[in-house]
């Protein structure tokens, strides 16, 4: 008989933590008992699970007694003071923040691309959830690094609203409801509007003029593909969407590779469908990608202006793979191969 788990989702109430309890139910993860945990505000609060209804406790250090698999998508400080709780308690945290991502003890896991890496769970008990701009990418893009060695990547993302938490998908509709309805839009979330504009601002400035959530992709995607030596710069960008983070993909790679070599390559991957078909008009879309796990790649091109490169487009719902799925995949990853024995 398949072994079961009790399982704390921390942040249940929030964009992703919704989502995550969407993705335990719908891939019947062998869940015993659920906690569901938020702030004081919510506490009472009912959810959802499997045809019942789970009151919302509050997150404190006694959450984690008897838990065995804790989710966390309640930010990076509640996961700095709450994840080495969770763990002394015996709870394994897969967190969906950045608190732990760099921490050369913990993995860092795309379970397309680097699953043997959960294996280092054991060092802190604690696997991290890349960034969702990072995870997209990276299953783009492992099976090119692969084959042929990725030597630059130059990214430019267009970020949906919902990357920025329930708040922001609020401001996105209530903003575009007062302009269409010529009021004056209420800006309480980005430092500026964000319907019917483009923010070239996501997360805090740092003081080498790039943003953090710009370095985020540097970091992350080289600790993914277990490569120091790939050069990447990135662009990140808040677009007026409400859900699917949109990428523009350079590479150039060591070894030579054609687009249809790409495009092939690609079909097979985990977790890609590849929508290349210009002549049909289709290609990756924000809307297509919603609500959906798998990450969409098209546009697959060569970057005519050097010897080994490559253009693309790379969407998926950032919300699902890009937080909520990715998480439960690792977890599921855990239960079966790690927990079970
Ligand atoms: P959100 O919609 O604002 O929800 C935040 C959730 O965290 C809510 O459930 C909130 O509870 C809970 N929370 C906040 N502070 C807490 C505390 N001190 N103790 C317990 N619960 C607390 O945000 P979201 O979009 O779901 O994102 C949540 C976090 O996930 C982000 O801060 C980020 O670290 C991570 N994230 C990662 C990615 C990724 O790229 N992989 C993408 C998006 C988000 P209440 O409802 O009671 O306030
Ligand atoms: O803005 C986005 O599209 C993704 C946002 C991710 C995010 C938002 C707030 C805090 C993160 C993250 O996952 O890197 C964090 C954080 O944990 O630092």
């Amino acid at each position: 008989m398949r072994k079961e788990f009790n399982v704390a989702v921390a942040g249940a109430t929030g964009a992703v933590g919704n989502q995550m309890v969407a993705c335990l139910e719908e891939r019947n993860f062998p869940v015993k008992n659920l906690r569901l945990l938020a702030t004081a505000r919510s506490a009472g609060r009912k959810m959802r699970f499997r045809g019942e209804e789970i009151v919302v406790e509050e997150l404190t250090e006694l959450s984690f007694k008897g838990v065995d698999i804790g989710i966390f998508s309640a930010g990076a400080a509640t996961s700095q003071k709450f994840a080495p709780v969770a763990a002394q308690n015996g709870c394994v945290v897969v967190d969906n923040s950045s608190a732990w991502r760099m921490d050369v003890d913990v993995p860092l896991v795309v379970p397309e691309v680097n699953p043997h890496a959960i294996a280092g769970y054991t060092n802190k008990g604690i696997i991290a959830n890349p960034n969702c701009s990072t995870i997209q990418l990276v299953v783009a893009l492992a099976p090119i690094h692969k084959k042929v060695g990725i030597k630059r990547i130059v990214i430019s993302t267009y970020q949906a609203v919902s990357g920025t938490g329930k708040k922001a998908i609020d401001e996105l509709y209530y903003q575009t409801r007062a302009i269409l309805n010529f009021l004056e839009p209420e800006k309480k979330v980005y430092p500026h509007r964000i319907a019917f504009n483009c923010l070239p601002h996501i997360d805090v400035f740092l003081e080498n003029g790039y943003t953090k959530e710009e370095m985020k992709l540097v970091y992350e995607t080289r600790k993914i593909l277990e490569d120091d030596s790939i050069g990447i710069t990135a662009t990140a960008v808040r677009v007026p969407v409400f859900f699917s983070h949109s990428e523009s993909v350079n590479i150039e790679t060591h070894q030579p590779i054609s687009p249809a070599e790409v495009r092939s390559m690609l079909t097979t991957a985990p977790g890609v469908k590849v929508v290349d078909d210009c002549q049909q008009n289709l290609y990756p879309m924000a809307i297509d990608a919603a609500g959906k796990d798998d990450t969409l790649v098209g546009r697959i091109r060569a970057d005519e202006s050097i010897a080994n490169g490559i253009n693309m487009w790379v969407v998926a719902d950032n919300i699902r793979k890009g937080a909520a799925s990715n998480a439960v995949q690792i977890a599921e990853i855990l239960a079966r191969d790690y927990l079970s024995k």
